[in-house]
């Protein structure tokens, strides 16, 4: 009914009353998109896999975004579960994308790099670009979809204890109930800050494999550790099905290390993101320009090598998420 009122309304261009701008059902129609693959998939209560697009955006260049973005998709399918790479197109969020529609993110000059707080102002603009992990999971959540992949998730950068500089992931995971599969969190961020704020926002974290050691992105070990452990995508999906059976409304965050036999480059990168760190500070970078810029100079420094383990560990992730999102979705059968 409601549906129908808001489409006769359009039809007439007339304007929508206030109380319906507040429903879901008409967020649904004017900003909010499932492509029908995933749609069918969710309705069968198929496997499906969230994705980011900030990567694509503004973590990787063009044409290795796009390739990576595709590859990782495959991955996906490759491993019994529907990819849903969520992004906003001309003030619209897409849960899963077209191969034109990534092209056209992944090449977009003008893109934005969207949190939670950029949604409201893209939308109304009618603006386009990628979706952080906070952004992405909104998505997710909103699609039905409780599992979601990407590569590093954001943190408590340095010197955030002063700079207040906290990733909008963190609060997210604190309030939306999405597991989030990520390789842990780049060194380029205070890792024991972000572990301890992970805690105070109830998020449950869990290491993926034989120890609770926490991941540094492009290293196993980041001298951290974990709360937690699964040892297997049948663990890691039990503990969403608790998560999600208890309603607790919060996420998860399964950190999954890199394969040791891709962590060699991960030594030499370490010491390239210690010199991006210090060239961020020397020009003044602030705000939500920190982590691309960062990202881009180790790229830089380590002439695409860093990129090559990016591709990589993403693929992992890929391949741990999907099985999760698979022997979830029997779980809830
Ligand atoms: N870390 C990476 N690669 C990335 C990001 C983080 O190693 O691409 C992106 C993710 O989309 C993440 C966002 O959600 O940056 C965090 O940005 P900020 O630190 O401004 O919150
Ligand atoms: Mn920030």
């Amino acid at each position: 009914m409601l549906l129908r009122l808001t489409s006769i309304l359009q039809k007439h261009q007339q304007s929508v009353p206030k109380n319906l701008v507040t429903s879901w059902r008409y967020f649904h129609d004017n900003f909010f998109k499932i492509m029908p693959s995933v749609s069918a998939a969710l309705a069968n209560q198929k496997p499906v896999v969230a994705l980011e697009s900030t990567i694509i955006t503004h973590g990787m260049p063009y044409p290795q975004n796009v390739i990576t973005a595709k590859r990782v998709e495959d991955i996906v399918k490759a491993n019994g579960a529907i990819p849903a790479t969520v992004g906003v197109l001309n003030g619209k969020i897409h849960v899963g994308l077209s191969e034109e529609e990534l092209e056209f993110l992944a090449s977009l000059k003008t893109a934005v790099k969207i949190s939670r707080r950029d949604l409201p102002c893209v939308l109304s603009k009618g603006l386009s670009g990628g979706t952080t992990v906070s952004a992405t999971m909104i998505a997710a959540h909103k699609a039905g979809i409780p599992v979601f992949v990407t590569g590093g998730i954001g943190g408590v950068h340095l010197g955030g204890e002063t700079t207040m500089d906290v990733s909008a992931d963190l609060t997210e995971l604190g309030r939306t109930p999405v597991a989030v599969v990520s390789a842990g969190v780049k060194s380029i961020l205070n890792i024991g800050l972000t572990l301890e704020y992970l805690e105070t926002q109830g998020v449950s974290v869990a290491t993926f494999g034989k120890s609770c050691d926490f991941p540094a992105f492009f290293v196993p070990r980041s001298g951290f550790v974990s709360p937690y452990n699964v040892t297997n995508e049948e663990e890691a999906a039990a503990m969403i099905e608790a998560a999600l059976s208890l309603g607790l409304n919060s996420g998860m965050l399964l950190a999954v290390p890199i394969p040791e036999e891709k962590a060699a480059i991960g030594y030499q990168i370490e010491n390239a993101i210690e010199k991006a760190v210090a060239d961020a500070r020397a020009q003044n970078v602030i705000g939500k320009e920190v982590t691309p810029f960062i990202l881009q100079r180790v790229n830089e420094l380590m002439e695409g090598k860093s990129l090559e383990a990016n591709m990589a560990l993403i693929e992992n992730n890929a391949k741990v998420g999907s099985k999760i999102a698979v022997c979830l979705s029997k779980r809830m059968k």
